[in-house]
C-alpha cells in the first residue's frame, strides 16, 4: 500500500498560528503553505469533510520553493527529503515549528472534495509515527473519521471548538452490496460503537471497510462513476486521466514505508 498525499492550502489560519507565521521572517505575507494529510484511499477525496491534526504533534513547516511551503511532521519531511521533493536532495528546509494545537479553527481547501474549504479539527489518537501525521477526513468511508466526526460535533465544547467546524455532511462515493453507500455510518452502527474510545471495534470496522470496499465497491460520485473502486484507484493516480490532471499540480506522492537514517 502506498500513501499519496494531498496538498490543501491554508486559506485562513486560526488567531494562534497567524500570530505565529506572521512573526516568522522566512515565510513571505504571499506564500502558499499547504497541509499534507497522507491517505490510502485518494479514490475517497471527493468526501473529504475536514482535516484532522494531533493537538499533541508539533509539526514543521518546510521550503520547497521561493513562494511555496508544506506543513507535516519531521519524521514525513526527512522522508520527502530524500525523496526529490526538496530542493535540496537529504536537506530539510524547516523554517519552524507549529503546535498542533495552535492548527486547530484554521481552514485549507479541499480541491477533490465538494465541501471545498473545510476546517482543521483535532484527533488524540494520530501516530506521529506515520503518514503525514495530518489527517483527511473522510466519514463516509472511514469508521475512525466518522466516529470521531460525531463525538467533535456532539461535545464541540468540550474540545474547545466551534460545533459549526465540523462537517456532518456525509456524501454517499462508494456503494457496496453488503453496507450500502455509506459503509462507515453503516459498520459504526452494526458494531455499536459510541465513541473513538471504542478502539476494538473500530479496528473491526475499518478492516472489514477497507476489504469491502476494495473488493466490492463500486464509484457512485465523480468522474469515475460505475468503475470498480480497484480500477477508480489506479485512475485517479494517473495524468492522463481528468482527475489525475490535478496530480503533477495537487498532489505528491511519496512512499511512507521507507525510512531513512
Ligand atoms: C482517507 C481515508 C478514507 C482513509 C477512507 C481511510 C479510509 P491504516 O489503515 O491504519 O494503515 N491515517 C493516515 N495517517 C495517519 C496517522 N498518522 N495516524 C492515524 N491515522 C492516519 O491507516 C491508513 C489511514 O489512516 C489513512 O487513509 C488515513 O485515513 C489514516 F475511507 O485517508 B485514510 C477503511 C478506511 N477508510
Amino acid at each position: 500500500q502506498e500513501y499519496i498525499a494531498l496538498k490543501c492550502k491554508v486559506v485562513k489560519w486560526s488567531e494562534k498560528a497567524q500570530e505565529a507565521i506572521e512573526s516568522n521572517k522566512d515565510i513571505a505575507a504571499t506564500a502558499n503553505i499547504f497541509m499534507t494529510p497522507a491517505t490510502l484511499r485518494p479514490e475517497t477525496m471527493y468526501g473529504q469533510t475536514n482535516l484532522f491534526v494531533s493537538p499533541s504533534i508539533t509539526y514543521g513547516i518546510f521550503k520547497v520553493s521561493e513562494t511555496d511551503f508544506y506543513l507535516a511532521t519531521d519524521r514525513a519531511a526527512r522522508n520527502m527529503a530524500f525523496q526529490g521533493i526538496f530542493p535540496e536532495w537529504g536537506i530539510v528546509p524547516k523554517v519552524m515549528d507549529i503546535k498542533g494545537s495552535d492548527l486547530i479553527g484554521s481552514m485549507v481547501r479541499a480541491l477533490l472534495s465538494v465541501h471545498t474549504d473545510i476546517y482543521v479539527i483535532p484527533m488524540d489518537t494520530i501516530k506521529e509515527t506515520k503518514g503525514t501525521g495530518l489527517v483527511t477526513s473522510v466519514p463516509s468511508d472511514s469508521p475512525d473519521d466518522y466516529a470521531m466526526t460525531i463525538e467533535l460535533h456532539k461535545k464541540a465544547a468540550f474540545y474547545k471548538i466551534e460545533q459549526d467546524w465540523v462537517c456532518v455532511d456525509i456524501l454517499p462515493i462508494i456503494d457496496t452490496p453488503e453496507y450500502g453507500n455509506t459503509i462507515a455510518p453503516t459498520l459504526v452502527k452494526k458494531f455499536k460503537i459510541s465513541s473513538p474510545k471504542d478502539e476494538r471495534q473500530l479496528l473491526e470496522a475499518k478492516e472489514l471497510a477497507y476489504k469491502t470496499g476494495f473488493y466490492h465497491g463500486k464509484m457512485v460520485h465523480g468522474p469515475f462513476t460505475g468503475k470498480t473502486v480497484q480500477e477508480a484507484k489506479t485512475l485517479i493516480r494517473q495524468p492522463t486521466t481528468c482527475v489525475a490532471a490535478f496530480l503533477d499540480q495537487w498532489f505528491l506522492t511519496y512512499g511512507v514505508d521507507q525510512e531513512w537514517r
